[in-house]
């Protein structure tokens, strides 16, 4: 072959390898399958599938029997419009300052937990409750006693590991008896006995044979002493009365669960009598006083159950969400028929929508029950067609309506006491509505009726089709903006339960594209424009007593949430939590009076439905200054992707300013160093309060550049700018300590060995962008060593900030086994993904759902340094594949598609005219745009 011949080759093996790849991706775009499918029913929440409108949220359990659809209403929290903040606060400042300067930790952080943390809502009268509990009342005789009759209470499997909760009991906190009997063994007459019940929630009084042997409440074990005067041969009686204020309740018995509760001899634990069994309770009182909380609690709202009879022996079950359509569908037959139900939460209609039909005529047949968790609520019929449920909230001001409606094809649907009796119907459509009292973070004056009749009448005249193509229509103007491919799938015929155990050790590539588009989805569910931001679990949640609240966690969780927003293309879903930041900007001006006497606003690590912005929980990690200024980074980073000037003009800058503001006052200069520092504060949750925590002085920083930037764009504020520049310069710099890591805080203090969750002193690698390979190589190799210090295993929402990370350090491989670690399977207990795919700290947690989403997109395009980067962390695993509609800051998006993880082609669409700087495998090109016009670029970053 001679050389000519040579190079035609390669050219010819070059454009069929092109061609190639075009086609195989063309053939994506077209097959790609986005379903998360299952083929048996959810058996536990986090099996069952969401949808989402933003304000109103549900999971699907699709039961073939019983039919659960647990819904919530974006508004329906505990708590009231309140004051956070503690009056006069600040008059501790200069204390807790010279404390923390000192290294008087323990001593400032008393200091503070008593003086500045903020307020609690008000406790109820506790001690008159105890009381009257052990006055017995509401009760007929005295239980402690051996011959009380309890023949008729129920009985209960002793101990509940988890609170009686989860036995069937959830929401009930009160005053609880439990009796049991044991024999006594002939060789234990006369000997003190040791009545070991270990731990119960919250507080007991334990008596035996009528007689107390012991009392106490908190978390301590509860191991009794029986003196053996106490006891009688034969039968003795034990009745513990358990009191309970808050969340979990009643003997919980040990966390390991091979160990058991029971009794035995002083000193011979070994032959302890197991008391693991059924024991009779009774419920003597299940209103207890309130109990005073920092924050609020997002609520569920109700649930519906449809009971179909006979289906049993159904074959061809499956149940899936489409993630192209946003519609969850369960299908199975029987005796030749098939059925399908469709579950939906319609924008355009504000309903949660279930239709259910089989393919033959006649054959719908189920009741349909509306009801709720919460103890104050009922059930009642509205009319003929329509059931209507009640909810008030306990600890709150908050009341809920919600209706359910039916529309029938053929067939009868009625009202029959309390649920809907569906009969010998074609199809069946039941739209849930529902709506709170809640206003504003100020105020509960809605009408929860309005609301539930507005979106009712929106359907009149419609039929089940239209409303559906009104759901995917508005739904798909987000969703369609950004497809993302890395090859065809071979797993698409695999169930997602089975695919996600066989992720990590099988090639799954197109299972990351699907869990960054479900990433997508999930924000589109759980955050449209004009609802609440999404909370610590989007807006899913079927507890009363949830998880930290399910409320918004600000030094690290809320953001994460939407670090996929503009990224990945869906930046109008950001407004919900501009809207946040906006209220937060008014709440937190009284708390920065109050607590540090400075102009412009402060928010702390948690705020809820209410915009509490004071600090909360405990002094060691509740006093952290910064939440405000990197929520606030959100609207100029809004700024940066969308060019937007006059957003930044009306809602960002005048934002950014009052927080800049706050710093502006707040920072001191630190004897020692003579830099300005941020103190008291905290390095999210770790070390304690101490003076100049390495992340403030990164977010501050960011804000004051970001601030000054701004005030240049828009040509306002001369003076504030040329103090925020001196400023950022005075500011305590990052520091390189004696391990060759990133310091944590100010003093060289590292542990290499610790493996926190938080890693916030990289902040500035990620989601800041002070630290990078361009602007300060030395720093960034710090601060990578700092990440391998703290390792790679980590809660959902660590792992999903660790990928982030890894792909600002560029290194694509390290990343993707991050993204293997997160999707995991997560019913072993460990952090990773649920069977329905969403993250587990554990437990449920949805921003790991979102780091993870944002931060493949990360590997794809940065654009956080002058460049935007191409594949600039691309996974060996990910080598061939297709992005579209992935956005870069200065206004652009761009299609990428490559193979053999080589570029092969680009298309950036510039939406502002800014000049462009690609860059690409060392080579970089800048390039004049026009507005609204797209390029062109071949694999050597040349414009076509
Ligand atoms: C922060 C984290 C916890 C958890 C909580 C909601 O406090 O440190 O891990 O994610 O938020």
């Amino acid at each position: 072959m001679n050389k000519l011949n040579d190079q035609q080759l390669m050219i010819q093996k070059a454009t069929i390898s092109i061609l190639f790849t075009l086609l195989v991706v063309a053939g994506y775009s077209q097959q790609q399958e986005l379903k998360l499918w299952y083929n048996k029913p959810a058996v536990k929440w986090t099996d069952a599938l969401p949808i989402g409108n933003g304000r109103l949220g549900a999971m699907i359990f699709g039961g073939l029997e019983k039919d659960r659809i647990q819904f919530n209403e974006e508004t329906l929290w505990t708590g009231e419009p309140r004051d956070y903040h503690r009056k006069g606060a600040h008059k501790y400042l200069p204390v807790l300052r010279q404390l923390v300067a000192e290294g008087k930790q323990d001593e400032a952080e008393k200091l503070a937990e008593e003086h500045f943390m903020g307020l609690k809502s008000n406790e109820g009268k506790r001690d008159e409750w105890i009381k009257d509990m052990a006055a017995l009342k509401g009760l007929k005789g005295n239980p402690a006693l051996p011959g009380f009759d309890d023949s008729k209470w129920k009985e209960i499997l002793v101990p509940t590991y988890e609170g009686w909760e989860t036995v069937g009991y959830e929401g009930l906190d009160g005053a609880l008896w439990f009796r049991t009997t044991f024999e006594l063994p002939g060789a234990w007459k006369g000997k003190n006995l040791v009545l070991d019940l270990n731990r119960i929630r919250d507080q007991d009084y334990t008596y035996v044979n009528g007689k107390l042997v012991g009392q106490k409440s908190g978390g301590d074990a509860r191991r009794y002493t029986i003196p053996a005067d106490v006891l009688t041969t034969g039968k003795n009686t034990i009745a513990v009365q358990v009191l309970n204020f808050f969340d979990k309740g009643g003997i919980a018995g040990y966390k390991d669960t091979s160990r058991h509760i029971g009794i035995y001899p002083a000193g011979d634990e070994k032959s302890k009598l197991s008391l693991v069994k059924n024991w009779k309770f009774f419920v003597q009182n299940d209103n207890p006083p309130p109990v005073a909380r920092f924050q609020a609690d997002y609520q569920p709202f109700g649930d519906v159950y449809l009971n179909f009879a006979g289906v049993a022996n159904a074959t061809n079950y499956k149940r899936e969400l489409d993630l192209n359509n946003a519609v969850v569908r369960t299908s199975y037959t029987l005796d030749g028929v098939d059925y399908t139900r469709e579950y939906f939460a319609s924008q355009p209609n504000q309903v949660i929508v279930i239709h259910v039909k089989a393919n033959k005529a006649g054959k719908v047949n189920f009741d349909a029950l509306l009801n709720s968790p919460h103890k104050l609520s009922s059930t009642k019929k509205i009319d003929d067609q329509t059931l209507g449920l009640n909810v008030q909230v306990r600890n709150g001001a908050l009341k809920g309506e919600s209706q359910m409606q039916v529309v029938t094809t053929k067939g009868t649907a009625r009202v029959e006491g309390d649920k809907i009796v569906v009969r010998d119907a074609d199809e069946v459509t039941l739209y849930i509505a529902a709506g709170t009292s809640f206003k504003n973070y100020k105020s509960v004056t809605a009408n929860p009726s309005a609301i539930v009749k507005r979106s009712l009448q929106t359907m009149k005249g419609k039929n089940y089709e239209q409303v559906k193509a009104a759901h995917t229509n508005e739904y798909q103007k987000y969703f369609n903006t950004f497809s993302i491919n890395f090859g065809k799938s071979t797993k698409d015929n695999i169930p997602t339960d089975v695919r996600l155990q066989q992720f990590a050790s099988s090639s799954d590539p197109d299972f990351v594209a699907l869990y960054t588009q479900y990433g997508r989805y999930l924000l589109i569910s759980s955050s449209r424009p004009g609802t609440r931001p999404a909370n610590l679990q989007g807006i899913w949640n079927d507890l009363l007593t949830p998880p930290w609240g399910s409320k918004y966690t600000t030094n690290i969780n809320a953001e994460m949430n939407y670090w996929p927003a503009e990224l990945l293309n869906l930046s109008p879903l950001h407004e919900p939590f501009f809207k946040m930041v906006e209220e937060l900007a008014e709440a937190g001006r009284q708390t920065a009076k109050e607590h540090y006497n400075t102009k412009g606003w402060v928010l702390h690590h948690n705020t809820d439905l209410w915009r509490g912005t004071a600090p909360i929980n405990a002094s060691n990690h509740g006093i952290w200054v910064t939440g405000g200024a990197w929520v606030s980074q959100h609207l100029w980073e809004h700024y940066l992707f969308t060019q937007d000037k006059e957003f930044l003009r009306n809602k960002a800058y005048p934002i950014m300013k009052q927080s800049a503001l706050f710093f502006n006052d707040f920072l001191v200069k630190d004897p020692k160093t003579g830099w300005l520092i941020s103190t008291p504060s905290n390095s999210p949750e770790h070390g304690g309060l101490v003076a100049g925590p390495t992340m403030d002085h990164q977010i501050i920083r960011s804000l004051f550049k970001a601030v000054a930037e701004a005030s240049e764009i828009l040509n306002t504020d001369k003076e504030l700018r040329t103090t925020l520049a001196q400023k950022a310069q005075q500011l305590a710099p990052n520091q390189i300590g004696k391990h060759g890591q990133l310091q944590e805080w100010l003093q060289d203090v590292d542990d290499p060995n610790n493996k926190h969750r938080h890693v916030s002193h990289l902040w500035a690698v990620y989601p800041g962008n002070e630290i990078n390979f361009d602007a300060n190589e030395k720093m960034m190799k710090a601060a990578r060593q700092s990440l391998l210090y703290r390792g790679d295993a980590a809660t959902g929402w660590s792992l999903g900030w660790k990928i982030n990370l890894w792909a600002r350090f560029k290194d694509g491989d390290h990343a993707y086994k991050l993204i293997q670690m997160l999707l995991s399977p997560a019913d072993r207990g460990g952090a990773g993904s649920y069977t329905n795919l969403f993250d587990a700290h554990p437990p449920f947690q949805i921003d790991g759902n979102f780091g993870g989403a944002a931060g493949v997109g990360e590997l794809l395009v940065q654009s956080h340094t002058q460049y935007i980067d191409l594949l600039p962390a691309l996974p060996s695993a990910l080598k061939t594949g297709e992005v579209k509609g992935i956005r870069a800051r200065g206004g652009f998006e761009l299609n990428l598609t490559w193979s053999n993880g080589k570029l092969q082609h680009a298309e950036l669409l510039s939406n502002a005219g800014n000049d462009a700087v690609l860059r690409y495998a060392g080579k970089t090109v800048t390039f004049k745009t026009e507005k609204g016009k797209t390029y062109k670029l071949n694999s050597s970053l040349e414009v076509l």
